[in-house]
């Protein structure tokens, strides 16, 4: 009996020592998910650089310099001129062709610009897909032919916003199309280009750099993913997921590696697997420009490199 009172009391004491140390390293976490979430609520504000450097100060991470300062960089336009001749021989030709564009800040901001990796030339992170049928009048420059994103989500460009970009390239379908299947896809892309329930985004609530928005989202878009769901329709996939697409050169990596060096400050090997997990969900679930660029079913045909 005495035995068992012993192996009891221990038993207890056990537990509560137990849940003692686990709700302490909760409250750690809650307190670090709380401070990265105050960084992420400035990011693209004035107010972003004096939130990085104050968990910087308290966590000894370096957001300011990995990421903070290619932010401020890319926020105040030194990153090109964006004064260029528009692109008058960019052709308009291949019904579901691919564009892609890079080099200076587009209309829908920095968030699609840091996502995604910028690890080779022309720096391609914006994506369009061509509609022929949309081009029925070959003079209207303007008509809205691009299926891609823009700053409401899901929508259109022109041929005028195309021409007015600084890198782009034109990747063609290397495989035999049938037309009809196309059509089909392209006005199935359609529906989702002018839903009234959606929103742009790689991360759902902008910037949320933990909560990126799945292929299967049918709220959140960006232009990749659009360019991705016109070709998921037709019955091909053009997310390549190539491993010369490194995403640990994305600034959304820089910030994640942050959170998880403030969270788990005394394990390397907790920390090194929660970002490689966050990593390979991220080459899987996200579709960046890049992924497109090396996709086996398109072939590029035309390009200009700028800056
Ligand atoms: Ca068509
Ligand atoms: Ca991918």
């Amino acid at each position: 009996m005495k035995k068992f009172l012993f192996l009891l009391i221990a038993a207890v004491i056990l537990f509560a020592g137990c849940s003692a140390s686990v709700s302490d390293e909760a409250s750690y976490e809650a307190q670090v998910d709380a401070d990265f979430a105050k960084v992420l609520e400035k990011i693209n504000t004035d107010e972003a650089f004096d939130a990085m450097l104050a968990f910087d100060k308290k966590y000894g991470t370096n957001i300011v310099e990995e990421f903070g300062i290619d932010m401020y960089q890319s926020r105040s336009g030194s990153k090109g001129s964006g004064n260029y001749p528009a692109l008058t021989d960019l052709p308009f030709v291949t019904d579901g062709a691919v564009y892609l564009s890079g080099g200076a800040d587009d209309l829908v901001g920095t968030v699609v610009d840091w996502a995604s990796p910028h690890t080779h030339a022309g720096g391609y992170y914006h994506a369009a897909v061509l509609d022929l049928d949309d081009l029925s009048d070959p003079n209207n420059e303007d008509a809205p032919c691009m299926q891609t994103a823009i700053s409401s989500g899901a929508g259109y460009e022109s041929r005028t916003d195309w021409r007015s970009k600084v890198n782009v390239c034109v990747l063609n379908p290397n495989f035999t199309v049938n037309q009809a299947k196309l059509n089909q896809a392209q006005a199935q892309t359609d529906v989702i280009c002018n839903l009234e329930d959606q929103a742009y985004g790689f991360f759902e609530n902008m910037v949320n750099v933990l909560s990126y928005v799945r292929k299967s989202d049918m709220y959140w878009w960006y232009c990749t993913k659009v360019v991705w769901k016109m070709y998921d329709y037709y019955g091909i996939n053009v997310d390549s997921n190539s491993p010369l697409v490194d995403f640990t050169q994305c600034g959304a990596y820089k910030l994640v590696k942050a959170y998880y060096t403030a969270r788990h400050p005394f394990s390397s090997k907790k920390r090194n697997a929660a970002i490689n997990a966050y990593l390979a969900e991220c080459q899987d679930e996200l579709v960046v420009a890049e992924e497109i660029l090396f996709s086996p079913y398109l072939t590029k045909v035309w390009e200009t490199i700028r800056e």
